[in-house]
């Protein structure tokens, strides 16, 4: 568990901090190992030094090219102290254990920023410095390996409180970011060489991941585009088994995915089904059975329905599957289908059938990323969810117990609409749903109005809206879209809260006689 660090192997570009470093370790009794440019600093300070040379009995050759490649080295790195082969080859060959490597890389990242010409940028691609990271992170059982001059100051802590040894928990979390970095250098490389050779065809790109399959097109027909699977087994449409139709698009990717993320939400819940398009629901119900989930969800808004993903929470049966065939479907994703199902749909050639054995864990975090500008954001996913006892009830009225089961509904499906979101649910089913607009009142009033188009078209003469829930991704700003709910014929409303002007918006939900209640969390969703 905890190692005692004897031997040191310091070799940086970047010697930020590498006097203070030294000076440390050399007062703790460490010995310390070094290469050209980092020992004469080292040395100049008056820190003593072995040189890697002096180790390997090679000098630094070709122009610094192999230094630190050497089994003098590779073998302090790698080998296994307590094995008694390993302990024997390190002694026959006058090898010494290294315990700390410190390592920052040549700097190719900074070298291409500022347009260096290739013949420079390829000299500082570092070979020496990855591969011993690499080794001494695999053998983090003895070894830390320090990538990062932020972290000098958490090693010297670390040995100051455990009496100049490592625990093996602290080497984990360094080998983790040594791999990052290795992986982030060699991405960026790979990069380079991308825009090197003017191939910008996101085919064979540098990503964590394995290339699944190459497109057509991305979203647009000019646009490449591939598709990586990133090795986890979560199920979904990455690992999903496809049993018939054409190739999946990058939009029917895109779309089956926020179908498939949505249907997870219900996993323990009644037959339940979703129907995407563009990314957001456009109906989503819950019945008795799955047939009659589907009909209710198509009827949330059928027009949008037409060339949707239509995602299940239990296997495709003979029934649902003829509903679906009724209209044009792009994609069909479910944990299963029976042998009759697949019969029907085997008419359908085009129809493209997913079975993913599962449904996804809604609770399982994870990081998701987007690009922007010069660099990502990185934020953990929406595994945010809502019970009746989270709610705070706001109103004078509260929420009778059907109310209560619509607005955790529509919640749920709010929480997957892109923002500013409005879902209108009633008898646990949506009957509208406002997303994408840039204000929530909006949203409000083309969630009412399509569901009003819907009720003609049914040829109903009461609006579905009338006695329905609402769930508002965030909170009303103002008590317009508040009373444009209630105008609509609303009942209930379920919303994060948090609003300056609550006090209002509570106050219009009085006046309106309805009953609110206040999640305290929010959903965007971009
Ligand atoms: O050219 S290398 O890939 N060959 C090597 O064997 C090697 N070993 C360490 N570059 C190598 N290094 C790198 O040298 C380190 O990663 C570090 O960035 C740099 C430190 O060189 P110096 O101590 O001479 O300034």
């Amino acid at each position: 568990e905890l190692v005692p660090l004897k031997r040191a192997l310091l070799s940086v570009s970047d010697k930020t901090g590498l006097i203070d470093l030294g000076r440390a370790l050399s007062d703790r009794g460490v010995e310390i190992l070094s290469t050209g440019g980092s020992a004469k600093a080292l040395r100049d300070a008056g820190i003593e030094v072995r040189d890697v040379s002096d180790a390997t009995g090679f000098p630094e050759m070709m122009d610094g090219r192999v230094k630190t490649l050497h089994p003098a080295i590779h073998g302090g790195l790698l080998a296994l102290r307590d094995d008694p082969d390993h302990a024997q080859a390190m002694q026959d060959h006058s090898i010494g254990a290294i315990d700390l490597l410190v390592v920052n890389l040549y700097p190719f990242e900074a070298t291409v920023a500022r347009g260096a010409d290739y013949a420079e940028a390829v000299e500082n691609i570092d070979i020496g410095g990855p591969a011993m990271i690499r080794a001494g992170a695999k053998n983090h059982d003895y070894v830390s390996v320090v990538v990062d001059v932020e972290d000098y100051d958490a090693l010297l802590t670390e040995l100051s409180q455990n009496d100049g040894q490592t625990r093996r928990s602290f080497r984990q979390t360094l080998a983790q970011r040594a791999y990052a970095r290795t992986a982030a250098y060699d991405a960026a490389v790979s990069s380079w060489f991308a825009g090197a050779l003017d191939d910008p065809a996101p085919r064979r790109r540098a990503v964590a991941g394995t290339l699944k399959q190459t497109m057509r097109y991305g979203e647009n027909p000019h646009q490449a585009a591939a598709f990586y699977t990133d090795g986890s087994d979560r199920p979904g449409v990455a690992t999903a088994v496809q049993h018939q139709g054409k190739e999946l698009s990058y939009n029917n990717i895109n779309d089956t995915d926020a179908a498939f993320e949505l249907i997870s939400e219900f996993r323990d819940h009644k037959p339940t089904c979703v129907i995407v398009k563009h990314a957001n629901p456009c109906g989503v119900a819950q019945a008795d059975t799955l047939a009659q989930a589907y009909a209710s969800a198509f009827d949330c808004d059928r027009t949008s329905a037409f060339g949707g993903i239509v995602a299940l929470n239990r296997a495709l049966d003979e029934e649902t599957a003829k509903a679906i065939t009724g209209i044009f479907t792009e994609v069909v994703i479910a944990p299963g289908a029976n042998d009759a199902a697949r019969e029907i749909f085997a008419q359908k050639k085009n129809l493209r059938l997913l079975t993913t054995g599962g449904l996804a864990d809604p609770t399982v975090g994870g990081l998701l990323w987007k690009q922007v500008s010069g660099g990502y954001l990185v934020q953990d996913r929406d595994t945010g969810r809502m019970s009746e006892d989270a709610l705070k009830v706001v109103t004078k009225v509260a929420p009778t117990k059907d109310q209560m089961v619509d607005l955790l509904f529509a919640w749920t499906v709010a929480k997957h609409v892109k923002s500013n979101a409005i879902v209108y649910a009633k008898d646990s089913a949506t009957v509208g749903v406002g997303a994408g607009q840039m204000s929530r009142v909006d949203s409000t009033r083309i969630a009412a109005r399509k569901a009003q188009d819907m009720a003609e078209a049914l040829g109903l003469d009461v609006p579905r809206t009338k006695g329905s829930a609402v769930a508002s991704d965030a909170f009303f700003p103002f008590p317009d879209g508040l009373m444009a709910v209630a105008e609509a014929g609303a009942t209930a409303v379920i919303q994060p809260g948090g609003s300056v002007r609550d006090e209002e918006v509570i106050a219009a939900a009085n006046d309106a006689g309805l009953a609110m209640v206040f999640t305290g969390q929010r959903h965007f969703r971009h």
